[in-house]
This record gives C-alpha cells, structure tokens and sequence, in this order.
C-alpha cells in the first residue's frame, strides 16, 4: 500500500488525484498545516525539505517531488497511458510539469512564503503585491502554450493534467480571474467533472 503525506488543497493533491484516477490503493496521511506539522522532527526524518508531498513506497521509500511522483504513478500504471511514449510528447508533457514546479508554484508561493526570500516586511510585501500580475502571466503562457487542446497532451488525459488543475486552483485566491482564461476556466470544469477529484473533494483534501 502507497502512503501519500498531504495537506488539503496544496500540491500534494495532484498526486492524490492520479492516484485516484489509477486506482492505486493509498492511504491518505494528513500532514497539518496550522500546526507546522511539517516543521517537526518526524516529518523532516521523512522529507528534510519540510514539504508535501512525500509518496512512501510499498518498498518503504521515501519520495517526494510532485513532477517526479506524477512519473511513478504513470509507470506503475503503463496500461492507462498516463505518460506518452513518443519522446517529444513526454519532453512536452514534462516542459509543463517543469514549469509549473520551478515557475508557477514559486510564484504563487511569493504571496504566503515571502519569507523564504527575504527578511524586511516591506520585501515581503512587495512579494505578496506581485503575486497576481506573475501569476497572471503564468496563467496566460498555460493558456497559449501547454494546454494544447481539452487536456495538456490534447485530447487525452495525462499525469500532468492533475498537476495543471491544482496549480490553477489557487488563480482565484492569487487575485487572477478565471474568466480572463476561457480555455483554462474550461479544462477547470472538464477536471471537476471527474470522478477523481469528485472523490478528492468527498474525502475533503480539496
Ligand atoms: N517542488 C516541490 C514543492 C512542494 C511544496 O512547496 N509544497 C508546499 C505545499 S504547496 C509545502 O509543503 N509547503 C510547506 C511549507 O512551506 O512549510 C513539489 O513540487 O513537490
């Protein structure tokens, strides 16, 4: 059995939705937030980094990295098609995964997480005011560049849709209007008609 380390609405909920979408067996494992859990020596002898998420194997490793645990998922599962086997659609599907990680997550982390950068108050807020005008244009390379049709490969479902999702979801709260998105606000509503993240939301990781 997976252990998937997660806290509601983060990242980690990418991979719970591939789990989901897979049928992996998984037990979820709340790491709280609002009581640094992530902080404490447990969790760090788990993940040093001090973030979720963190997938345990059913060999007992340790893995983390939303990108690279999306990849594990869809090679456990290679009959479901989740990671496409022509090179220069992987190196695509991979682009988006790897932008989202070192672009668009560090961007919407610079309004919570200013202080991982910087020690002023005045820094930090300069951060957080930021925040929706690089998110926005985050949200406008998404757009024209790594969705390339109903989905990020096109018309079928990969491992870097769910990642897609949740980076997406925190647009709103960034202060950047869906509405000013039309093909992101569509594959937002395609995503929430899956059983999936139906299920995501039932069990209130979402
Ligand atoms: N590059 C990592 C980033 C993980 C990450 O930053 N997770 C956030 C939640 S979205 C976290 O655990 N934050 C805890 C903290 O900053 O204390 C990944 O994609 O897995």
């Amino acid at each position: 059995m997976l252990n998937l380390h997660y806290a509601k609405g983060t990242v980690s909920i990418a991979v719970a939705i591939a789990l989901e979408e897979t049928g992996l067996a998984y037990t979820p494992v709340k790491v709280d937030f609002a009581t640094a859990d992530q902080t404490k020596p447990a969790f760090l002898k788990l993940n040093p980094k001090g973030r979720v998420p963190v997938l345990v194997t059913e060999q007992g490793q340790a893995l983390t990295e939303t990108g690279a645990l999306l990849d594990y998922i869809a090679a456990l599962t290679p009959e479901l098609g989740l990671m496409p086997t022509n090179p220069e659609d992987a190196a695509h599907l991979r682009g988006v995964m790897y932008y989202l990680a070192s672009t668009m997550h560090v961007a919407h982390a610079h309004k919570m997480r200013g202080s991982r950068w910087a020690d002023q108050d005045s820094s930090i807020e300069d951060m957080k005011k930021k925040t929706p005008e690089t998110m926005a244009a985050c949200a406008a390379y998404v757009q024209s560049d790594c969705l390339r049709g109903d989905f990020v490969m096109g018309d079928s479902f990969s491992i870097a849709d769910p990642y897609l999702f949740i980076v997406c979801n925190w647009l709103a709260g960034d202060g950047v209007p869906l509405a000013d998105f039309p093909r992101i606000d569509a594959f937002m509503a395609r995503m929430e008609a899956r059983d999936s993240v139906k299920a995501i939301r039932a069990k209130g990781m979402l």
